[in-house]
């Protein structure tokens, strides 16, 4: 604006001269000719300065409209991020009051059960006393018929005494086939006491189930905001020096050959490459190196490619060891990819593949063969796919994002698939929306389940001489 107002002032001004301060000066009788072709002039200087000034308030004021729609599309870009979060947010609050529904009438029949159970136990415990008084009237005729018995042990028996001696035993034979009557009953009682308190139990469970979903939902927007921590680097001391550098395994079954029996996390070098730290999982006959594992859903594995590419989480617990690295220990080929699973039912299972690994200039495309394992083979489907992370779709969906919409960095094929790295759900995900955004092996059953644990390794194939590995090490089991 200042710009513009100086051209203006200068116009004025320059137009006010020849106006005012020359009328007075001037000699009355000069030819009116010059001044009037000077004065044009002069206002065609203004009118050109005017003009320069109005061109640079247009460019500024262009500059100023271009920088003004890029805030705008970036705040229409975050807006429309926070609308998809906040959706998704309402989806979940829409399922937790449902849950608070079905948890109210789950409330009301347990406390109907309860005053059931009241009623139940206030008529044994009725039913008990009426034993215990039968029992004491029974003690007081034995009695009584002891003595008697002992009096005609010492003299005869009279004709009377012996009809009242089975009078007695009749109404002792009465008493005993009540009381068997009166056992039955509070046995019956009994029995359906502990068939409502196991009703108790379920719907016990269930409410601390409904409680859990409440507190997974509630933690989720902090899990959304969760960046995960990046794996231990692995670094040189002065003192490890370069000996220890050259002389690293090239990677954990190398290391079970070189007489290393526990698992950990040690350094290794896959030939050619930087060495890294990774998490060795030495099973009786050889070693493992762990690509990727989940245990407990303590680390967020909805994360960006960078991260996929690098590595992230907590050796000890779940981790991604990184595709780079993943790509190195892959260079050698001969790799066997063994994947572990375990659902909810403890029922623990795998399948081996024949894998390679392309490196970043392909985006990471998987190449598996099936090899062996008791689980079914989806992964097949995957092979020849790309990495894909949310910020980086490589998938064969043209529509959509798959890694985007079901979380997780993977190698999706058209999303739906099948997807170790989605979301860790400590309970059984309740609407379809969460259900695929679960840890998935062959979704599409009718039962989808995300599952409790996983794990991937990496192992040279077999030498004929050895045998082959077929079930998980006792010292992945620690992580249960
Ligand atoms: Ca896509």
């Amino acid at each position: 604006m200042r710009i513009a107002l100086i051209p203006i002032l200068l116009a004025v001004a320059a137009a006010c001269v020849p106006a005012l301060c020359g009328k007075e000066e001037q000699p009355v009788l000069q030819p009116a000719a010059p001044v009037e072709t000077r004065s044009r002039f002069a206002a065609l200087d203004d009118v050109r300065l005017l003009a320069n000034g109005l061109l640079q308030l247009g460019q500024s004021l262009r500059e100023f409209v271009q920088k003004t729609r890029g805030q705008i599309n970036d705040i229409l870009q975050k807006l429309n991020i926070f609308d998809h979060s906040f959706y998704q947010l309402s989806v979940l609050a829409s399922e937790i009051k449902e849950e608070e529904e079905e948890l109210k009438k789950t409330t009301v029949v347990l406390k109907a059960n309860n005053e059931e159970i009241k009623g139940l136990s206030v008529k044994i415990s009725s039913k008990v006393d009426s034993i215990l008084q039968e029992k004491s009237r029974l003690r007081n005729k034995v009695d009584g018929l002891e003595e008697k018995l002992s009096s005609m042990s010492q003299g005869l028996m009279t004709s009377e005494q012996g009809a009242e001696i089975s009078g007695l035993r009749e109404v002792i034979l009465s008493q005993e086939r009540s009381i068997t009557e009166l056992l039955t009953a509070v046995r019956e009682q009994s029995d359906q006491l502990n068939h409502q308190k196991v009703k108790i139990t379920i719907l016990e469970e269930k409410l601390t189930f409904d409680t859990l979903t409440q507190e997974t939902i509630e933690r989720m927007s902090d899990i959304f905001s969760n960046e995960a921590p990046t794996l231990t680097p692995y670094l040189t001391s002065s003192s490890t020096g370069t000996t220890s550098m050259t002389n690293l395994p090239s990677d954990c079954s190398d290391l079970f050959n070189r007489g290393e029996r526990a698992s950990g996390v040690y350094g290794i070098r896959p030939t050619g490459t930087e060495p890294f730290m990774a998490f060795c999982d030495m099973s009786k006959d050889h070693g493992a190196t762990v690509i990727q594992r989940r245990t407990d859903g303590s680390v967020n594995f909805d994360q960006i490619w960078e991260k996929y590419e690098n590595g992230f989480g907590d050796f000890q617990r779940d981790f991604w060891l990184g595709l780079r690295n993943i790509h190195s220990l892959a260079t050698r080929g001969n790799s066997v990819l063994h994947i572990q699973l375990e659902d909810w039912k403890h029922n623990r299972r795998f399948i081996e593949y024949r894998f390679n690994l392309n490196g970043p200039e392909s985006n990471y495309t998987i190449h598996l063969t099936h090899l062996s394992g008791d689980l079914p083979d989806p992964m097949s489907n995957h092979t020849g796919m790309m990495f894909s992370t949310k910020d980086r779709d490589n998938d064969n969906h043209q529509e959509s994002n798959c890694a985007r919409n079901y979380t997780g960095g993977w190698w999706f094929n058209a999303c739906g698939d099948t997807n170790l790295n989605g979301r860790y759900f400590h309970m059984r995900p309740k609407g379809r929306s969460d259900r695929r955004r679960g840890i998935q092996w062959k979704p599409g059953q009718k039962a989808s389940h995300s599952l409790k644990f996983t794990q991937i390794s990496v192992h040279p194939v077999a030498s004929p001489n050895t045998p082959s590995f077929t079930s998980p090490s006792s010292e992945t089991r620690v992580f249960l």
